[in-house]
């Protein structure tokens, strides 16, 4: 019988051949592939979110996992569309411009994707205009933005400013965070969620499609 159950003990302790092989026999049998995700990969992820915030997993724990819930993501991707399973919500993420540090936006981002977000990884270094591109192109509800450089963090404005003379800041939330950006300077700025880790940075972004 599926083990659902088994599948997010294995995302937390990171162990991706086994998460490939119960989420294989769960596919097998035919199991909605909106449950697998939701019971197994999501909860596992959840749970993973949770000790990271709480300081019981550091940065490898949350990679290794990310590495397996990813491995079960890719077997039930296809079969999400005709389970008619859709994304909790669809978001932007990028490293502002003049910024080359990724490796907690890439956290970030396997939270999101952990928590059922459809992720548009824009990369690093992403200027205003690419931003204001990933609204009109991918229809995307939050850009979601990191700074690691208080000589860059002014490009969160930056870009906030442009997306307003655009005239899509009413289409899109605006989520930011990074080592030196704080709540205060989000509220400075006009963004509409600040986050000070990836699992936060996930739970804000649920609240920020009223998803939470
Ligand atoms: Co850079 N660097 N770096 N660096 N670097 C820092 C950030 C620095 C604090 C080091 C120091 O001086 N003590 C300092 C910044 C000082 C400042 O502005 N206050 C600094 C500097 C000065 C520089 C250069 C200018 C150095 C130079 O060339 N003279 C240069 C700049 C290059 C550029 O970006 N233009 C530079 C370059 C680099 C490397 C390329 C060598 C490398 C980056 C490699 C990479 O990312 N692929 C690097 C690294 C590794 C660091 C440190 C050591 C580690 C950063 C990191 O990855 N942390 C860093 C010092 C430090 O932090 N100890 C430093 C781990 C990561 C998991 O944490 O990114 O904070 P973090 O992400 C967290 C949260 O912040 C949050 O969630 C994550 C996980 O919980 N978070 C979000 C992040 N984004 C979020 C978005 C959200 C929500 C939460 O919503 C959208």
């Amino acid at each position: 019988m599926a083990d659902l159950e088994g599948i997010a003990e294995n995302v937390i302790r990171g162990q991706a051949p086994k998460v490939k092989a119960l989420v294989e026999e769960a596919i097998a049998e035919n199991v909605n592939a909106g449950d697998i995700l939701r019971e197994g990969l999501i909860k596992g992820m959840g749970v993973v979110g949770e000790k990271f915030k709480n300081n019981e997993f550091y940065v490898p724990e949350v990679l290794i996992a990310a590495r397996a819930m990813k491995m079960g993501m890719e077997l039930v991707r296809p079969l999400l569309a005709d389970a008619g399973v859709e994304p909790v919500g669809k978001i932007a993420l990028g490293t502002v411009k003049g910024d080359l540090h990724d490796i907690g936006k890439n956290l970030v981002g396997m939270m999101l994707e952990g928590a059922g977000f459809e992720v548009v990884d824009l990369g690093i270094d992403v200027s205003p205009e690419q931003f204001i591109s990933s609204i009109t192109e991918h229809e995307v509800q939050v850009i979601a933005m990191s700074a690691l450089l208080t000589t860059t963090m002014p490009s969160m404005k930056t870009t906030i400013d442009a997306i307003s003379e655009a005239g899509l800041r009413d289409n899109v939330k605006v989520l930011i965070g990074g080592a030196p950006v704080t709540q205060k300077y989000a509220d400075e700025i006009g963004a509409d969620g600040y986050a000070r880790d990836a699992a936060s940075g996930a739970d804000q972004a649920k609240v920020l499609v009223g998803v939470a």
